[in-house]
């Protein structure tokens, strides 16, 4: 076909096809008629790209000329996904490139998953930054993204064939050229560690910083198309690179290892994205790495800045900077050094501008994600910085005398040795700092700084709920249910993507059987798509007629899968225990797993084992595997996310009430009409605000109580078999070996029966309850879809264009601009 194409190409080929085929023969320098699906895709993502090129070129043109107001998001974590099928989307070609694809003889869905999904981040921090990315771009807001190019991304998860662990290998993501970013080599910047520090200019707070290891930071950009309009903003990457190639001199003397060492570590910085979500670190590496990103980012702001060619007085009347939980808090520190130490300004004035500059997002309130750096790495690492906050001293002005407080409020936490607390300085050197749902901000001001509240007042601090973006979440995840909705809505869908709010008019319909029959014939499509990728992927027919229950994060304890697998067990068990007869009133359900653990995180790693190997019983159990069945999905990402999403009829967020600051898939799954099982936590609690507490499946304690429940473990435990006895006769089966012998599980196992820090033996019965009353929902088939339609109508809110205008407008005072 190719061939043909390549013969046929006259001046009535269309622009697309002719532009693919460039590609091929230019870019690739290939031949047609070798071209494979993976060549077409990059192809047709060069193709797509120069589109991207000539939007991205108009925009920064316009923002330079128009000189307003930018904001920079400064995350270490992006989460982008595959960029082909959403940049069709937001530009309004998809059509145009199905049909010329479809011409050279491709199918547009077989070379859409030939992209390897962008993976810079984590889990939900990373995955909101690429959704306000978009809402950024598709609001014409002059936003741009700060983060870090490292050559790994998140692992590769496999597992186990013996045992079901799970094992890690790298992701190689850059393997083959990236299509959609722009290599910048002339734009670099020399960022410098270790070295001393000599102060000058006697009370003037100045120092000069020489000496030590200077490394280069090169940008990538990557362009973030708006939907449906020109507006293209730019995500800048920056990529780490010896200063000086290697050492010529240990090379000349035959010193190969030392000849290159210096530059390996400098390589080192950008290389591998850290695994951990919600953990400190006491690597240097990873300091490296947050200092690397904050100096070169600041570096180019103020470039860009000062093209304005306005006084370095106004500078926060020109940026706005929002950093991304704790992880860029020493842009604070280093702008104050740029201010005080290069452009010579007062003490006094440089803090002005700084704190009016920086906004600061808590993302939780684990206390084991509140970053602290040991002050001799710093000293060592970044001795000019440390000096600096040493010399932040201005909350121990006010409470002259109060030691315990000034002890809270410090910046450094007394101890061997002393650390530096990066939330307090986050906190300090910004002007709001809010949380990312309503509970959430509350205990980051009740729990978290209550004596910064006392300190600052409340107007400094606020909440901004999380959001997310409807084009890849709904559009492009589920185009049958957005086609459906364009139908019914009989507007454009251009409007109603950009207006979420718009889905309300979906209420007007919710009687109407044949709209009823449409959505449920979609969620049904949807599920038959789940269970084909499953087969190719495990090799198990699934029945997409059952109830497909999801649940889909990172695995922690706080967010207690092991509640999950426990409860399925549970379900197992009972199911087991009937006649052949009674089995036949069951409601058929298929359980979805999938989500990474931290490497180095024993319990989490063991859950996973434990999902996989209760996957193997119950799936080869013949007595019940018609009503029940199990699949932990390995290696979940975006675009394994994009499949599970649409097909789930419920979705679990069943976190300890008080530990998830918002959660965001629980956003995408209500979006997509699936209804959800929760705990009265995060961002739960504003959905059902919405969508109605009758819609929703609330189970288990609620937040004010989990104190005085973990205090009561502690002090006046009781047994599980007194508690619950039927979680303690799940907990005994596991133990009797049927999952796996040699008591693999029992490190798991005590977690629970021993202190039950996130409160299992509390909740299982009530979250058993609440299963049930899934179960008897769902046989009203009626009344289900009716439930699932009200829940897609009341969404609006979770749009990331809201999210991001909360920031624009309180936070940032930007506006967008229009060209
Ligand atoms: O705000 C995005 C996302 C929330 O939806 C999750 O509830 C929360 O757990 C997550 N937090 C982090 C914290 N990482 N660190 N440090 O990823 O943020």
């Amino acid at each position: 076909t190719w061939k043909t194409a390549m013969r046929d190409i006259t001046s009535e080929t269309p622009d697309i096809t002719k532009s693919i085929v460039h590609h091929v023969q230019t870019s690739l320098a290939r031949a047609p008629y070798n071209i494979d699906d993976f060549g077409a895709y990059q192809a047709a993502a060069l193709s797509v790209r120069d589109n991207l090129i000539v939007n991205w070129n108009t925009t920064q043109i316009e923002y330079s000329r128009k000189s307003q107001k930018r904001a920079y998001y400064l995350s270490l974590e992006f989460l982008m996904g595959r960029t082909l099928s959403n940049a069709l989307l937001n530009l309004g070609l998809l059509d145009q490139y199905s049909s010329s694809l479809s011409s050279l003889g491709f199918g547009i869905e077989d070379i859409l998953v030939q992209e390897r999904d962008a993976a810079l981040g984590n889990g939900g921090l990373g995955r909101l930054a690429a959704c306000y990315l978009d809402s950024s771009a598709t609001q014409e807001l002059p936003v741009w993204g700060y983060g870090l190019r490292y050559k790994y991304g998140i692992f590769q998860q496999l597992i186990k064939a013996d045992d079901g662990s799970q094992l890690e290998a790298p992701d190689p993501w850059l393997e083959h050229q990236n299509p959609w970013e722009l290599p910048r080599l002339d734009v670099t910047y020399e960022v410098r560690f270790y070295g001393s520090a000599q102060r000058w200019g006697e009370g003037t707070g100045r120092a000069t910083w020489s000496g030590g290891q200077e490394v280069l930071a090169i940008a990538y950009d990557v362009m973030i198309p708006g939907y449906g309009t020109r507006s293209t903003n730019n995500l800048r990457l920056w990529e780490s690179k010896p200063k000086r190639g290697f050492d010529l001199q240990s090379f000349n003397a035959g010193n190969y290892e030392r000849a290159v060492e210096s530059s390996n570590s400098a390589a080192a910085i950008t290389s591998v994205l850290y695994p951990n979500d919600h953990t400190s670190f006491g690597k240097e590496l990873r300091l490296k790495q947050q200092y690397f990103w904050t100096a070169a980012s600041l570096a180019d702001m103020l470039r860009r800045f000062k093209n304005l060619e306005k006084p370095i007085s106004e500078f926060a009347e020109y940026n706005a900077i929002q950093l991304n939980d704790t992880h860029p808090t020493l842009a604070i520190v280093e702008l104050m050094r740029i201010l005080v130490d290069e452009e010579e300004l007062s003490w006094d004035s440089a803090w002005t501008i700084v704190t009016n500059t920086f906004f600061f997002t808590n993302h939780t309130v684990l206390p084991e994600a509140l970053e602290k750096w040991s002050v001799p790495l710093m000293e060592h690492l970044l001795p000019r910085h440390m000096q600096i906050i040493f010399d932040i001293v201005t909350v121990e002005k006010r409470f002259p005398g109060d030691r315990d407080r000034l002890a809270r409020l410090s910046l450094i936490e007394e101890g061997f040795p002393k650390q530096v607390r990066m939330a307090n300085l986050a906190v300090v050197g910004s002007r709001k700092v809010n949380g990312v749902a309503e509970l959430h901000s509350n205990l980051v001001q009740k729990n978290l700084f209550p004596d910064f509240v006392e300190f600052y007042g409340l107007s400094k601090f606020g909440n901004v709920t999380n959001g997310i973006t409807p084009r890849r979440w709904l559009d492009q995840c589920n185009p049958s249910l957005s086609a459906l909705i364009t139908d019914t809505l009989k507007i454009d869908r251009n409007v109603w993507l950009k207006d979420l709010y718009k889905l309300k008019g979906l209420l007007a319909h919710v009687d109407d059987p044949q709209f009823q029959a449409r959505w449920a014939a979609v969620k049904h499509q949807n599920k038959e798509r789940l269970a084909l990728f499953v087969e190719r992927q495990l090799g198990i027919k699934v029945d997409a007629h059952a109830l497909f229950d999801v649940q889909i994060k990172r695995l922690h304890e706080y967010k207690r899968q092991t509640l999950n697998i426990l409860g399925v067990i549970h379900r197992y068990l009972l199911i087991k225990s009937l006649t052949p007869e009674e089995r036949k009133k069951v409601v058929k359900k298929v359980v979805f797993f999938a989500g990474k653990a931290a490497p180095g995180y024993y319990i989490a790693k063991l859950t996973i084992r434990l999902i996989v190997n209760v996957a193997r019983v119950i799936n080869a159990d013949p007595d019940t595997n018609q009503y029940l069945s199990l699949f932990f999905l390995p290696d979940y990402s975006v675009s394994v996310a994009e499949i599970l999403i649409p097909a789930s009829d419920i979705s679990q967020h069943i976190s300890t009430a008080g530990t998830e600051a918002s959660g965001t898939s629980n956003m995408k799954f209500c979006l997509n009409g699936g209804l959800l099982v929760g705990t009265v936590d995060g961002a739960n609690i504003e959905i059902a605000e919405e969508v109605g507490d009758d819609n929703v499946f609330f189970f288990g304690n609620l937040t004010p109580d989990v104190e005085d429940l973990r205090y009561r473990h502690t002090y006046h435990p009781i047994p599980v078999e007194q508690k619950s006895p039927a979680l303690a006769h799940v907990l005994n089966t596991v133990s009797s070996g049927i999952f796996g012998s040699d008591g693999v599980y029992e490190p798991l196992l005590n977690t629970i029966r021993e202190g039950d820090f996130y409160l299992l033996t509390d909740d299982f019965d009530s979250y058993i309850r609440a299963l049930e009353m899934v179960d008897e929902a769902y046989a009203d088939r009626t009344e289900w879809v009716k439930k699932s339609i009200r829940t897609t109508a009341k969404m609006g809110k979770f749009s990331s264009d809201r999210a991001i205008q909360d920031y624009a407008q309180e936070y940032w005072n930007i506006e967008s601009v229009k060209f």
